[in-house]
Order: C-alpha cells, then structure tokens, then sequence
C-alpha cells in the first residue's frame, strides 16, 4: 500500500526549523532533496495505517538485528501505565528521519549509522558512587528486565513522533550505579569515533554529545533507558545500542549511544548547551507558551501526519512530572 501522508520534508521550511539551518542553511535543502529521493524509491511500501501489533517479532529484516545477541528479550511485555493520545508513528519514519549529528546534519544518516560497531559495547558507571564499573552490554542487559513504553517524543525544531520503546526505568541504573548523597546530577557521554562517525569530524562541534539530568530527574519513573523500539532492537540510527528517552523534555535530551554515565555535582554542560546556551539550556522542558528564539513552539508537525497539532505542556506530562521542577526558581526551565 502507499503511503498516502505528506513527508515531513515536504514541508515549507519557514513550517520546520531546525537547528542545522541555523549553522548552515543550505543544508535544508540538501537534507529536503535526498529525504524525498529515499521516499520515492525504495521505501513506499508501509503499511497503511500503525497497527496494534507493532511488538510482532521482526520479520526476516536482513540486517544485524538479526545476529543481536539481545534480540531474544524482544518482544518485552507492554507497560500500560503511559497512554498515548495519538497515532504511533510509522515506522518506517521514525527509523529513517532521525537526527544524529554524529552522522552528519541532515536527517537521512540512517545508511551511514550502519557503520556503528555494537559489540562489544561497554558502558562506564563512574563519578559519585560507591564503586565505579564498566560493564560489557550484554551483561548490563541480562540483569535487568525490559519492557515497552509508548511515549510521545517531541523535537525542539517542532516535528514530534509517537514510539513504541523496549527498555528500562533509568532509576534502575541509578540503583545498579548506587550514588553517593553528594551526586547531585548525571552526565551521560556518547561515543567519540570521528574515524566512523563522519559527523565528528566536524570540529565545530563539541565532541562527544554530552547530556545531563538531576539525579532527581533521573530517578523519575518517566524516565527511560531505551534499548530497542517497535518491538526490536534499536536500530543503530535511533541510538543503539542504548539511549536516553525523556519525553518531557525536548528530543536533544533523549542522548543516543552512551557509553559512560558519570555521577556528579557539577551541572552537565550539555552538547546544544555549549554550541548556543542561549538557545539551548539544561532543562528543556516542553512549554507550547516559551517561543524557541527563533520559533514559537506551540504547535508541532507529527511524522507522517498532514495537520500540525498543539504542543502540550512538558509534552502532555505534566502531572507526572510538573512537582519536579516547583521549587525551582529564576531559572529557564523550558529552553
Ligand atoms: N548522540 C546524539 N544523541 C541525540 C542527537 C544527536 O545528534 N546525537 N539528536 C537528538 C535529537 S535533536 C533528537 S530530536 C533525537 C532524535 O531521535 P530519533 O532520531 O530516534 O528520532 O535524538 C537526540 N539524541
Ligand atoms: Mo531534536
């Protein structure tokens, strides 16, 4: 069947802003072309609408999802505590409008990634905590339980989607990591491999991605260590083999690739935070009334939709998540 929706690059780009405009405008146009050559050639054949049964197991994609040592924990059983409000997105979307600027600033790094290696993947847990540890993934992985969310995931440049993700509570991280009390924050450090990732290459950069929540924030059960998505294991364009999904907060949070989660009590700096703070900040809660300084936020473009719809407050939980920032004062909490 063919996708009948109007692609998010068929949009006028006064409709989708975006951070790479900014540093380089030609680079739209660039990213607009291969979009729409990629959706005309070999990729029309979706289905027509998301299905309830996107935890399906992966039909024979030949690709190394195949030969993932953790594709036996997929599909994991659906958490029903998060409902979604919407559609989720199709699939074929969300796995190939991605942004990873490891892999360059356009949207279609999705054939690049590929050169990620996964394995062996390890992960340091170092900083404030009892004892520092590098796991190897597979380790890390066998010790604790996934399970699927369906979250919202909304873009600071106003495109958003809707995933299913397999993975786990960050609180369980922050258990296994056991902080001492003076840990006040978590740094999470992606990988630096500009020999692969031809994006970090690019020095204007400041390699690696760096993101940062409060332990607190970390702690809160929304919070998620995302591992795979639609029922299997991460593709390595969304962020394999183990990402960050905050669905409160703007996507630059949701940090892909991490290999290190280092404890501390000095705020993160993050990578958007260093290239333009004041566009950029730490917290970067979703508010459709706090205008980027460029755009206003209060409407959103969904992947694969025609319509713009309204953008809710820190992206429609805020009663889960509004009680976290209260006692916060003069400080940006929604750039
Ligand atoms: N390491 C890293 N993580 C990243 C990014 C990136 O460029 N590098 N982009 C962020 C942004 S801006 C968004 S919107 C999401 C996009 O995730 P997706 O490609 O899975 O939709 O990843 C976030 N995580
Ligand atoms: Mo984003």
């Amino acid at each position: 069947m063919l996708l009948k929706f109007r692609k998010p690059w068929e949009l006028k780009e006064s409709q989708l802003t975006e951070e790479s405009v900014y540093l380089n405008r030609r680079n739209f146009m660039k990213q607009a072309a291969l979009g729409s050559a990629v959706l005309s050639t070999g990729l029309v054949t979706g289905c027509d609408e998301p299905s309830a049964e996107v935890t399906a197991p992966a039909k024979k994609a030949a690709t190394e999802t195949n030969i993932d040592p953790s594709a036996k924990y997929y599909p994991a059983k659906r958490n029903d505590t998060y409902k979604l409000d919407r559609d989720l997105s199709f699939e074929e979307l969300a796995t190939t409008y991605n942004n990873f600027y490891e892999f360059g600033s356009s949207k279609n790094i999705h054939e690049k990634a590929q050169a990620l290696p996964l394995r062996p993947w390890s992960v340091a847990i170092d900083g404030m905590v009892e004892k520092e540890m590098q796991l190897d993934i597979d380790d890390l992985f066998a010790k604790i339980e996934f399970e699927e969310r369906l979250y919202r995931h909304r873009c600071v440049e106003a495109w958003s989607m809707a995933v299913p993700w397999t993975g786990f509570p960050l609180k369980k991280l922050v258990e296994l990591a056991r902080p001492l009390s003076s840990a006040k924050y978590i740094r999470m450090e992606t990988f630096n491999l500009p020999d692969i990732a031809s994006g970090q290459k690019a020095h204007w950069y400041p390699w690696p991605y760096i993101e940062g929540l409060t332990i607190e924030e970390a702690s809160h059960d929304l919070a998620f260590i995302a591992t795979g998505i639609y029922g299997k294991p991460m593709p390595k364009q969304n962020g394999a083999p183990l990402r960050l999904v905050t669905p409160w907060k703007y996507g630059f949070k949701s940090t892909k690739s991490i290999v290190k989660f280092t404890f501390t009590d000095k705020r993160p700096v993050s990578f958007w935070e260093e290239i333009q703070g004041s566009e950029y900040g730490f917290w970067a809660n979703v508010n459709p009334d706090v205008p980027h300084a460029r755009w206003s936020q209060a409407t959103e473009q969904p992947l694969g939709k025609s319509e713009r719809v309204p953008t809710l407050l820190f992206n429609g939980y805020a009663e889960e998540v509004a009680d976290l920032y209260k006692d916060i004062k003069d400080e940006r909490l929604y750039t």
